[in-house]
């Protein structure tokens, strides 16, 4: 797919592969973890405190105004879509309801994949309507679990009250293809909306 056209600002001067900041948000143990670390390119990272020392130069994607003191892990890894288009993803950390005290950690944020065990829905929706209420756009991965049932996309569809134009896809957030897939169906999905975007102008 050519994703060449994607309109972002990334780096200025527009030499060098795009910079995309796209979060891993979901429930607790949907596989945020888990997707970061199959994707990455590099080792990911999962302390604070290594992010800060390898991170250098993607900071003011983070933006997090003081990372010296957490005792919330996060996990980071980046990934190249192609040659022109760099993925930083950024999981989420655990508790939702506490995202507010991480200020400017979506900020930035292009678009972010929420995970979702479909034996456990709920445990997702915090995450969906804090998307949604900090207007970023995503996409639903449904982590496939050896017991997870096969349920009709639309059936989730409505049982997470999710709008007809945002993707759900189903993964495996072991499985690095998988996982890759479900980020390029983010990144269609951010250039469909900004096409659209763009038309009603
Ligand atoms: N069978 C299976 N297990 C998974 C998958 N993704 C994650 N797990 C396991 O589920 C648990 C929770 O995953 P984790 O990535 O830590 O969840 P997080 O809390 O969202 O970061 C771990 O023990 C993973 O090994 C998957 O796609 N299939
Ligand atoms: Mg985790």
């Amino acid at each position: 797919m050519d994703l060449k056209g994607f309109d972002h600002p990334g780096r200025p001067g527009g030499s060098g592969p795009r910079s995309v900041k796209v979060m891993i948000a979901g429930g607790f143990g949907t596989g945020k973890t888990t997707m970061v670390r199959s994707v990455s390119d590099i080792k990911p990272l999962t302390t604070e405190e290594t992010l800060t020392q390898a991170s250098a130069d993607v900071d003011h994607l983070i933006g997090v105004a003081d990372k010296t003191e957490t005792t919330v892990s996060l996990d980071f890894g980046k990934i190249g879509l192609n040659d022109s288009l760099m993925l930083y993803l950024f999981g989420t950390p655990g508790q939702e309801r506490f995202w507010f005290l991480w200020n400017g950690l979506f900020k930035g944020a292009l678009g972010a994949v929420v995970l979702v065990d479909t034996r456990r829905l709920a445990s997702s929706f915090r995450a969906i309507e804090e998307m949604e209420r900090l207007d970023v756009p995503f996409v639903i991965a449904l982590n496939v679990f050896p017991d997870s049932r096969e349920h009709p996309i639309e059936e989730i569809r409505d049982a997470l009250d999710i709008s007809p134009h945002t993707p759900i896809v189903a993964c495996d957030a072991r499985d690095r293809a998988s996982s890759r897939d479900v980020l390029v169906t983010l990144i269609r999905h951010l250039k469909e909306r900004s096409a659209v975007a763009l038309e009603s102008r």
